[in-house]
């Protein structure tokens, strides 16, 4: 038989490192997922929204470093890849999508199912190619893929189904992909940044994802200089474990002595991070120093005394023989000590978590965090889930932790899990879920885990609301609204649907029913953890003419960065009003 259009986008594809393609069949992508079983190099996951398929995606491709495939069929089935692939975009994942499209004849006609896919993809996709002859096909394949891979975000490849069927061009089809370059500032800069850390007294470094490689020189840096090591949510996993320097994240969901010690050091050093919330960073009263391989990410967020285009580790390595050594370790030792208080203040609610019912989810997550394994991938829906994971989960060499945490979609958990557990069979896999986030996407899709036995350990934090939204509303001092729903009972629907299912009511119960979960090999389990809807949210019980100014209060202290003393004031009051 001739060789397809589609079995040339299969073979590029698998040479260039996909091992898998999550989506949904039908129409347009017929002959593609024809060739695809003829291929038998690319594992096709079907899943039961597409959506569902791009987070997993994102996860797969977050945590291999490779490019993943998704796909859906002419339009309806195409805009459901929308949310993943912006999540893909945000995140940094090398995500490619044959995004089915009309037959070629049809295109521009108005015809059932049509999209214009370059106006439709045009927020989300780095790279958009709609192949309607077979002559473009490999320029446009070859360019979807290597953009996914070296920009690190997602492509579209729009196909035809009728280009689709036609017959591929003779000639060599093969994808050459560069290894990451090395990418480092000139040494005029370099030489600027050694003087002004070695001019300054105080040093503090926030580092974030572009952390990932370069910890070790990060952490030597903060050895010589003796500076306190603070880090975005992206960054948590890269420099918070074994880090004697480590004093916590800031922003809303902060804690430790990071806003202190970026706030009050005469240089910050901004280490591969994006971090938007501008309101955290210091003002001109530091100066600061951003390194980043994104030249769009400089200054967009603070103004900078000194931006440098690198990559952390290259950059870090080349200006370390460059650093004269700190001795003073005063600034150090007094933000490390803030660090502590607040860890006590943190474990307040996990020490008495045994006695209080309804369950704290500080407790649940402490729980876990002390259960799992020490190389177990944690997920967190964008919710509360993110609070408890940022605070409660700790890092470790070989923990991961992921969610949607540059873009901020709800449901990204339990797909991200699926996606990690397919590319790690076996290792744990824990996706902590709002109930909101778990019946949003994760509940269509469990039939899918439980047919291909995939561990993935469910937790869900079953508030019977969208609590995160709650505690916006009322810290912008809105009366909370549309914020509350009734849930079945999640383990019951769970065993319905073939997988494990653990209620979970009782505090006493907490570290039994975790170990069992933890412990369930045949397939995904579902704990159903109801927990105190208002654990952080004391305002909520306030009586409402209170609540208004409180809340507001409230959040401008957060914003402020004395989220401690926020901690404290709630620690105080929340079982007394
Ligand atoms: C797709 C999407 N819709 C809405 C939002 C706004 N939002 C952010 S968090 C949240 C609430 C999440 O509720 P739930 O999953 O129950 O988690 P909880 O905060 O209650 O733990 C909402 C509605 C969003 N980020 N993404
Ligand atoms: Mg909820």
């Amino acid at each position: 038989m001739a060789r397809k259009v589609a079995d040339l986008l299969w073979e590029m594809l698998q040479k260039a490192g996909v091992k898998r393609c999550y989506g949904i069949v039908g129409d347009a992508l017929n002959p593609v997922i024809d060739a695809l079983r003829r291929n038998g190099n690319v594992e096709f996951v079907h899943v039961r929204n597409e959506e569902y398929g791009v987070f997993a995606a994102v996860a797969e491709s977050y945590f291999t470093g490779k490019p993943v495939a998704v796909c859906g069929t002419a339009g309806p089935g195409v805009t459901h890849l929308f949310n993943g692939l912006m999540d893909a975009r945000k995140e940094g994942a090398s995500i490619i999508a044959i995004a089915g499209d009309v037959e070629s004849k049809l295109i521009d006609t108005a015809a059932l199912e049509e999209l214009n896919p370059y106006k439709f993809f045009d927020a989300a996709a780095l790279y958009v190619g709609r192949i309607v002859n077979p002559e473009q096909a490999r320029a446009v394949i070859n360019t979807a893929i290597t953009t996914a891979v070296i920009d690190r975000g997602p492509t579209v490849i729009s196909l035809c189904g009728d280009v689709a069927a036609s017959e591929a061009p003779d000639g060599m089809h093969t994808v050459a992909i560069p290894a990451k370059p090395v990418l480092r500032p000139a040494d005029t800069d370099l030489e600027k940044l050694a003087d002004l850390i070695n001019e300054a007294k105080t040093v503090a470094i926030f580092g974030g994802e572009g952390c990932r490689d370069g910890r070790n020189e990060v952490l030597t840096l903060a050895s010589k200089v003796k500076a306190p090591v603070g880090y975005s949510f992206r960054g948590k996993q890269w420099l918070e474990h074994d880090n004697p320097y480590a004093t916590g994240m800031t922003g809303l969901l902060g804690y430790g002595g990071t806003y202190r010690a970026i706030n009050g050091a005469d240089l910050l050093l901004l280490l591969g991070t994006d971090f938007p919330f501008s309101e955290f960073l210091p003002d001109s009263k530091v100066k600061k120093v951003q390194i980043d391989t994104n030249p769009k990410h400089l200054g967009r967020r603070t103004p900078l005394d000194l931006a440098l285009v690198g990559d952390v580790q290259a950059t870090v390595a080349a200006l370390l023989p460059k650093i004269r050594e700190k001795n003073d370790t005063s600034f150090l030792e007094k933000h490390l000590a803030h660090t502590r208080e607040f860890d006590e203040l943190l474990s307040h609610y996990v020490d008495k978590g045994p006695g209080i019912k309804p369950i704290r989810p500080e407790y649940l997550a402490a729980t876990l965090s002390a259960l799992a394994s020490d190389d177990a991938m944690f997920f967190a829906d964008t919710g509360t889930a993110c609070i408890w994971l940022a605070r409660h989960i700790k890092g470790g060499a070989n923990r991961r932790l992921f969610g949607s945490f540059s873009w901020a979609s709800m449901a990204n958990a339990v797909p991200n899990a699926f996606g990690a557990q397919l590319a790690y069979p076996g290792r744990q896999t824990i996706a902590l879920c709002g109930d909101g986030g778990f019946t949003m996407l994760a509940l269509g899709d469990l039939p899918t885990l439980v047919q291909r036995k995939a561990r993935v350990v469910h937790i869900i934090l079953n508030n019977e609301s969208l609590d995160f939204v709650k505690i916006e509303q009322q810290e912008a001092g809105f009366i909370p609204f549309g914020v509350d729903f009734k849930n079945p009972n999640f383990a019951r629907v769970a065993e319905a649907m073939g997988a494990k299912g653990i209620r979970l009511e009782d505090p006493d119960n907490v570290k039994d029913a975790i170990t069992e979960a933890l412990a369930y090999k045949d397939g995904p389990v579902v704990v159903d953890a109801v927990v105190d809807p208002y654990a952080l949210s004391l305002p909520a019980h306030v009586p409402l003419h209170t609540a208004m100014g409180y809340t507001l209060s409230l959040a401008k202290q957060v914003l402020g960065g004395r989220l401690d003393d926020v901690i404290k004031t709630m620690e105080r009051n929340v079982r007394l009003v």
